[in-house]
């Protein structure tokens, strides 16, 4: 079959996609962030125990992101692409936090881990969008209490955004296609499974290796995403 007579395809992306663009993976750094532990930068318990460290971690990883070299690659174009041409249900679901799927055209974009330029306030849950620095002392836009707004980040422990809506994807696609994620992190990482045991879907892996899951994909395709993505989903951006 050709990919455009799917009826309903929900893609998942990982840190992998957004490789080529110049941001780091997790796995690539032997399970640190940045030389930190993932549990000290990257959950909850670790922002209450030291907010000043996170706050940090999430301020450079920000700032870097805003750089000018860091810019969407043929990947994420080539699935912005498809979905402006694809006459059936689309919906890309990102574990990144990055914005560069949005940069290169997604519309319809989830991003279940949160987002890098949208921050949070504690008391009113409001979520704004925020590019500059925060600290412990930083005073709320929205409420004016120092220190009570945090990144927009789903950290480990906490219930990833929007599940409702990917599993009724999930429960519909007859096409699920993973890109660039080690399958390591849950629930992400059973999106293949519930794809194949709801819907039969048909499924493909997109990575530079196998992983874990590849046993359960009925294809996966080795080696760039920048390269295999525009070639699975027929669109390469001259
Ligand atoms: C939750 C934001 C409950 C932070 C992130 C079993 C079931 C359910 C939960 C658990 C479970 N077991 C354990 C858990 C708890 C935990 C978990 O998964 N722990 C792991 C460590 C075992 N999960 C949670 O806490 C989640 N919450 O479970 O709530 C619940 C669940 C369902 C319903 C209700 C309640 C919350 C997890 C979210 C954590 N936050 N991100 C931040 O970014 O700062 S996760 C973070 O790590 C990323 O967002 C990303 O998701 C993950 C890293 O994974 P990848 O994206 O895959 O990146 P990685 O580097 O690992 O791999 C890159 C891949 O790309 C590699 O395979 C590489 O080969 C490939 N690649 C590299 N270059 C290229 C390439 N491929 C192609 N081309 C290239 N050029």
């Amino acid at each position: 079959m050709k990919i455009q007579d799917y009826k309903s395809i929900v893609v998942l992306t990982g840190a992998g996609i957004s490789a080529e663009s110049g941001i780091k993976t997790f796995r690539d750094q032997n399970g640190l962030w940045e030389n930190h532990r993932v549990e000290d930068v990257a959950s909850i318990e670790g922002f209450y125990r030291n907010p000043s460290l996170v706050h940090e971690f999430y301020n450079r990883r920000r700032s870097e992101l805003q750089r000018t070299n860091i810019q969407p690659n043929q990947a994420h174009l080539a699935l912005a692409q498809f979905e402006r041409s694809f006459s059936g249900n689309f919906l890309l679901v990102t574990q990144n936090v990055d914005n560069l799927h949005a940069r290169a055209g997604s519309k319809n974009l989830l991003s279940m881990h949160g987002e890098l330029l949208k921050a949070r306030c504690q008391k009113t849950n409001a979520v704004i969008p925020f590019s500059e620095t925060t600290a412990q002392d930083f005073i709320c836009p929205q409420c004016s209490t120092p220190g009570c707004l945090r990144p927009h980040i789903v950290w480990f422990g906490e219930i990833p955004l929007e599940m409702d809506r990917i599993q009724k994807a999930l429960k519909e696609c007859d096409l699920f296609v993973a890109i660039g994620t080690s399958a390591m992190v849950y629930p992400a990482a059973l999106f293949i499974q519930w794809a194949r045991s709801w819907n039969k879907a048909h499924t493909i892996e997109i990575n530079l290796q196998e992983t874990p899951a590849s046993d359960l994909f009925h294809q996966t395709i080795l080696g760039k995403a920048s390269e295999e993505v525009p070639k699975l989903f027929g669109t390469k951006i001259n």
